[in-house]
């Protein structure tokens, strides 16, 4: 069985009931536990009315106080760590990524693959469906090779909100808090390369070109913490440093 955590912040004006109950009608064996971050608005009682619709599917769990995104989905791994499912994967819940990538998600864990941790990797080409606006674009491309750089592998897009981990991984990389609740995912890389070194990590981690991806409206993320990230990156790099050069 997976889980996939989806963290809501003040997510009641976009999120549809009907993305989600199709894909547990098209699909078994799939949990889905959706996590609400001391939301403000109507986020709860939406996400109550969707779990009536398939109770046996999807849990719910409510944090009082809004922590961010990293805290609430390392909350729900530790919650679903506790259930017999062999990944945890996460997922944005404005389904930028769609749902129906999930299987495909899922293939790259098999035998024949064999990874412990898949990210969904929003790749601009031709044949795809990846509309990101330019603003968000091109500094998420500076910022994409700067943690590239830190960490020292070729990663094309750490940032992306769909991923699926093995759940023994998952427990290990989430054990701690994070310095920053929307870089988290560079710090999961980081421990990673941390737990099993640079070139098995690069065995491990498979980067899954997305075939659509939407930058839904109603981000969350402000202008104010996109002009941050150079800091906060910075303060990710002085606390695996030493760790990652060793690695
Ligand atoms: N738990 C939690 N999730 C958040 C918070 N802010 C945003 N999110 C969730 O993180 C996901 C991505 O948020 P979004 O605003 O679309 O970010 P963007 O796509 O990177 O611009 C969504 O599932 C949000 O509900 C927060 O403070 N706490
Ligand atoms: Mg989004």
């Amino acid at each position: 069985m997976i889980t996939i955590i989806i963290p809501c912040f003040n997510e009641a004006a976009r999120l549809e009931p009907e993305p989600f109950l199709s894909f547990l009608k098209d699909t078994s064996n799939i949990h889905l536990l959706f996590v609400d971050d001391g939301s403000q608005d109507d986020t709860i009682s939406r996400l109550e009315t969707i779990r009536e619709q398939a109770s046996d599917r999807i849990s719910l769990f409510k944090q009082p106080q809004n922590q961010g995104k990293g805290e609430a989905i390392r909350q729900g791994v530790i919650h679903a760590a506790n259930s017999p499912v062999t990944h945890i994967g996460y997922w944005d819940a404005d389904l930028a990524t769609p749902l129906t990538a999930v299987p495909e998600f899922i293939k790259f864990t098999t035998p024949l693959y064999n990874k412990k941790m898949i990210c969904g990797s929003r790749v601009l080409r031709l044949g795809a469906q990846i509309s990101r606006h330019w603003y968000r674009h091109y500094p998420g491309r500076v910022a994409a090779t700067c943690i590239s750089i830190i960490l020292g592998l070729p990663f094309y897009d750490t940032q992306c909100g769909a991923k699926l981990i093995e759940k023994e991984l998952a427990v290990k990389i989430f054990a701690d808090p994070f310095v920053n609740p929307w870089l988290f995912d560079v710090e999961l890389i980081a421990r990673i390369v941390v737990l099993y070194g640079r070139n098995q990590a690069a065995q491990l981690i498979y980067e899954l070109p997305l075939s659509s991806w939407t930058d839904v409206e109603g981000s969350k993320v402000s202008l104010g913490y996109l002009i941050r990230v150079p800091y906060e990156l910075s303060r990710i790099y002085w606390r695996y440093r030493r760790q990652l050069n060793n690695s």
